[in-house]
């Protein structure tokens, strides 16, 4: 196209052009048909690209090296979700992920709605026994609704707010970590699961960490990130945003002593809903995003 496009490869983190022979492959999902309360998340995808896009320093200060010259990360073409049912665009997102995985490169994907996590969740059901999984989920609310009825005037067992009670129903664990509100047929859910789902309320006092790790009993494990699992001092921008969440570094170590203990399948980064007076919550997805990956594949740059 035009010779932009050529610099933006080189001075990208996204810097190869196919999924095949890649490392890492980003699947992009800018969905938000069933968002409750604040709108945009469909823009986080290609914000959180912007943000990888020389927005990030390349240079990772924990490994003193520039990563994404050890790492082939691709990136899927983006496709105009906007028109999709909820049963389409799950379709949809699951086809990119067996496309990734039949390709050999890591799943990871940008939301969008929290929803569009069903799509990597049902195609590694293909790969992996879900009972051997554990999804951590950062994450101010538990997203187990049987369905959204309860606040929308078109009900779907698809929405976001429903979209780990459908994971749960797959056969995965369940460890949430950030929870600071749910309804009362959540409750009732995860408290008749106490085996399978593990919660971690936030609240005047915070979990110590080594309890969450403790209650990740699988090899496997799965990354959901909610934006607004963090605290809004450092995600402000997204749907359902509420106050109290995970700190940054506390949420950043967690995540590396996760990747460190087990064996990632995939992760996602969703419901990050750009606003113009802030860039902080595309930045910081773009920074969660190259600290994992770095973490997934340090075994190509250290010792
Ligand atoms: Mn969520």
């Amino acid at each position: 196209m035009t010779s932009h496009t050529q610099s933006k490869s080189l001075m990208s983190i996204v810097n190869t052009s196919s999924p095949i022979g890649a490392d890492v492959a980003i699947i992009q999902a800018p969905y938000e048909a069933t968002v409750s309360y604040g709108k945009g998340a469909a823009h986080g995808p290609e914000k959180i690209l912007e943000a990888l896009e020389g927005k990030v320093e390349f240079f990772d200060r924990n490994y003193k090296l520039e990563i994404n010259k050890f790492l082939k990360i691709a990136c899927l073409d983006a496709h105009d979700m906007s028109t999709l049912s909820p049963e389409q665009a799950l379709a949809h997102l699951v086809e990119q992920t067996q496309s990734v995985v039949s390709s050999g490169a890591f799943p990871f994907l940008l939301g969008g709605e929290h929803s569009v996590t069903l799509g990597p969740l049902t195609a590694l059901v293909q790969e992996y026994n879900p009972a051997e999984v554990t999804i951590v989920q950062l994450d101010a609310h538990c997203d187990l609704r049987e369905n959204d009825a309860d606040y929308s005037e078109h009900p779907s067992h698809l929405a976001h707010s429903c979209v780990m009670r459908r994971a749960h129903e797959l056969g995965y664990q369940l460890v949430q970590v950030g929870i600071r509100t749910y309804a009362k047929s959540e409750y009732e859910y995860f408290s008749a699961h106490p085996n399978t789902i593990h919660v971690f309320e936030w609240g005047a006092t915070t979990p110590s960490m080594a309890s969450i790790l403790h209650a990740i009993q699988t090899k496997y494990v799965y990354i959901t990130i909610d934006a607004d699992g963090f605290d809004p001092a450092f995600m402000p921008a997204t749907g359902t945003p509420v106050q109290g969440g995970i700190d940054w570094w506390y949420g950043v170590e967690l995540l590396s002593q996760v990747i460190r203990a087990h064996q990632v399948v995939g992760a996602d980064i969703v419901e990050v809903a750009p606003v113009p007076t802030s860039v902080l919550t595309e930045y910081g997805a773009a920074q969660l995003f190259y600290s994992m990956v770095a973490e997934v594949f340090k075994s190509k740059f250290s010792a």
